[in-house]
């Protein structure tokens, strides 16, 4: 009997065009999904676009066209893109789908039904020119609105509430008695920061905005996330809809991916939701870490921004596959950079896997036109080889179960090397200089093409475009390659005839990919083009300049505000008496080591209260992308100084 198998991606926001940061989810997923089917397992892969909210209603706004025409575009590029990597998922949702949002309008009227949800006044920070609500941790680094950078004011909207705390209990069981959360130090993490400081209900509708889905029972109130995006789990399989019929085979779900930033919805509510509605909760969610540029997050305005197709053209959709796959440790951050992985490829699939694979086909060309001698003779080192190329299949099957995928990888990669050992160890063009020694070289070479059939393989859910033709130059059939024969060696047939073919991975020069590369995808000029193009359409005179104060100040105290992660109070001499500033830049700074410091500020912004402390100016401070920098100026520079 088959066994069934539900693993999910994220349904991404379609407020931009995916990069590698999507395509690694969606990979491993992909790579997890062929495996299992390789197994024998009735897989159901979903993944999707989140297309409703103010974000994308804002986005649409001001592109001058309807939500809905702007979420269409970029699913659709999504979608490319899975095909182009050949992500092979078997449902793909987008929330704007109209048995979703019966779907969702139902899950809320059940919550409320079941009495975990009521009505009341959700308090934010609210900017009346963009008529938006922010959370404190949305507000820039000044704690003013993120999209216009004005002033904020506390405001209240009606709201509902869905009652997370009443789950409490429950929820740190899961988290500390199940395997739910992996990494398990990441279980240990939600523990500490969310339920033991005591968990608050959350904000599950809005009032502000309209694109969204209507509240049956409220139409004023619009469904907001995160109800509506991790219901996409169940209403894909038919919760609560007629589209579809596959609760019964498919949930509770096998694996939930998900990157660190989305943890925490997935670790409380989504179990909370799950059991209110009484159903099972899902095995396991599987928590990656983020792939950042050169150590820098990757974004759109500092221009780092990878964008996977640009690779796959030029290296291959496998190789791009392999090496985001390769690079990601279980649970923690990765480094993209353009060297590492023209050196990966290069290590690891041109000289290690390509050369094994070609290495080995043309020897049996050379020396045996093709077709292998039925005579063996065994020798030193075929027992090493083989038994670790027995205990391959095993291994690689834990690691994708526990979705270490960088494991599994690096598993096979060990016997792959362990095989380009065992030719330089046997040095087959000796025993072809002998024809006494046939049956030894005979044997040679069935062992290389065998472990190469384990590992090619084995490495096919990783690089379902290249394995397959690696395992037709060794004369590998489907038969060869079912999964319940990867764990046993000498199964391709005695007289196998291999077919040479074209070079897999072909070695790249280090140079001229890193010079291509750094021309297309390095953070760079072109990369603020954006901004240019900004700067040139709004431009001003230095009239204008000079109505911005700008003055020299020596930090000479300088405090956390209480009840804000983001603030730091700074009294300043200004050589005019003092002032008091409130900077948002306690992320990258702490108190005492701004003390001494000579800054620039803005001597005429109005007077502003930020968590109840007046702040008279703003410090001026570098943006730097994955941090912000004060500017300084020389210690001589006398306080009071104009900078102009
Ligand atoms: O959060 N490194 O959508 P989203 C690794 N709609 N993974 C990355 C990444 C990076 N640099 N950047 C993005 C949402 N990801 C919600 C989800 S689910 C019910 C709703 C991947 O478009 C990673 O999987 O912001 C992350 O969790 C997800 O994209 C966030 O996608």
């Amino acid at each position: 009997m088959k066994k069934n198998f539900y693993i999910t991606t994220p349904i991404y926001y379609p407020s931009a065009a995916p990069h590698i940061g999507h395509l690694y989810t969606t990979v491993a997923c992909d790579a997890i999904v062929r495996f299992k089917r390789m197994q024998g397992y009735n897989v159901m892969f979903l993944t999707g676009t989140d297309e409703h909210g103010q974000k994308i209603e804002q986005k649409a706004k001001e592109a001058g066209v309807t939500p809905k025409q702007y979420v269409d575009e970029i699913a659709e590029k999504f979608q490319k893109l899975w095909k182009y990597v050949n992500v092979d998922y078997d449902r793909f949702i987008r929330t704007t789908d109209d048995y979703h949002e019966q779907a969702v309008q139902n899950i809320y009227k059940t919550l409320l039904d079941k009495g975990y949800l009521y009505k009341s006044e959700y308090k934010g920070k609210y900017c009346t020119p963009c008529e938006s609500f922010w959370t404190e941790s949305q507000l820039d680094e000044n704690g003013m609105c993120p999209e216009c950078h004005r002033e904020v004011k506390e405001a209240t909207e009606e709201a509902y509430f869905f009652k997370l705390s009443a789950f409490s209990d429950k929820l740190e069981k899961l988290l500390t008695e199940t395997d739910y959360v992996q990494p398990e130090w990441r279980a240990k993490e939600l523990v500490n920061n969310f339920i033991k400081p005591g968990l608050e209900d959350v904000c599950v509708s809005r009032t502000s905005f309209t694109w969204g889905v209507k509240l049956p029972f409220d139409e004023k109130h619009i469904a907001y996330v995160w109800i509506d995006a991790l219901s996409n789990y169940i209403t894909a399989l038919g919760y609560e809809n007629g589209k579809f019929d596959d609760m019964k085979d498919f949930w509770p779900a096998d694996v939930h991916m998900v990157a660190k930033d989305i943890m925490r919805f997935h670790a409380l509510i989504w179990p909370a939701m799950l059991m209110a509605l009484d159903l099972p909760l899902p095995k396991t969610l599987s928590v990656h870490g983020y792939i950042n540029f050169n150590g820098v997050k990757m974004s759109k305005s500092i221009g780092n921004v990878v964008d996977p197709f640009v690779l796959g053209e030029r290296y291959g959709v496998d190789t791009i596959r392999y090496h985001i796959l390769r690079e990601m440790p279980f649970g923690s951050d990765s480094d993209y950079s353009n060297e590492i992985m023209i050196n990966r490829i290069n290590s690891d699939l041109a000289n290690d896997l390509g050369n094994l694979v070609s290495r080995t086909v043309a020897m049996v060309v050379k020396y045996f036109d093709g077709t292998l001698p039925s005579e063996r003779e065994e020798g030193e080192f075929d027992a090493d080889l083989k038994a670790m190329a027995e205990k391959l299949a095993p291994a690689v099957e834990k690691y994708i179960d526990e979705t270490k995928l960088s494991l599994a990888l690096t598993e096979i990669m060990t016997v792959v090397s362990r095989a380009n050992k065992y030719i330089d160890e046997t040095a087959p063009w000796i025993l072809a200089k002998d024809p006494s020694k046939a049956a030894r070289l005979a044997s040679v070479l069935y062992n290389l093409l065998d472990t190469i059939r384990i590992c090619a393989a084995l490495l096919q859910p990783f690089m379902p475009a290249m394995m397959p033709k690696a395992l037709e130059q060794i004369g590998a059939v489907a038969e060869d390659i079912e999964y319940g024969k990867l764990g046993k060696f000498g199964v391709l047939p005695e007289n196998v005839t291999v077919k040479k073919g074209d070079v897999l991975f072909p070695r790249l020069d280090v140079d001229t990919e890193i010079e291509y590369l750094n021309s297309v995808i390095a953070p760079k000029k072109d990369g603020y083009k954006e901004d240019e193009d900004l700067d040139k359409a709004n431009t001003i005179n230095i009239d204008k300049f000079a109505e911005v104060k700008l003055r020299t100040a020596e930090v000479t105290t300088c405090e956390k505000v209480a009840k804000s992660k983001k603030l730091l109070k700074l009294q300043l001499d200004d050589g005019r008496g003092g002032r008091q500033i409130v900077s948002g830049i306690a992320q990258w700074y702490k108190p005492e080591e701004l003390i001494g410091k000579k800054i620039i500020f803005v001597a005429n912004l109005a007077p502003a209260k930020l968590c109840g402390e007046e702040s008279q100016g703003m410090i001026l401070c570098c943006d730097c992308g994955e941090s912000v920098r004060v500017i300084t100026v020389d210690a001589e520079v006398p306080n009071g100084s104009t900078v102009r």
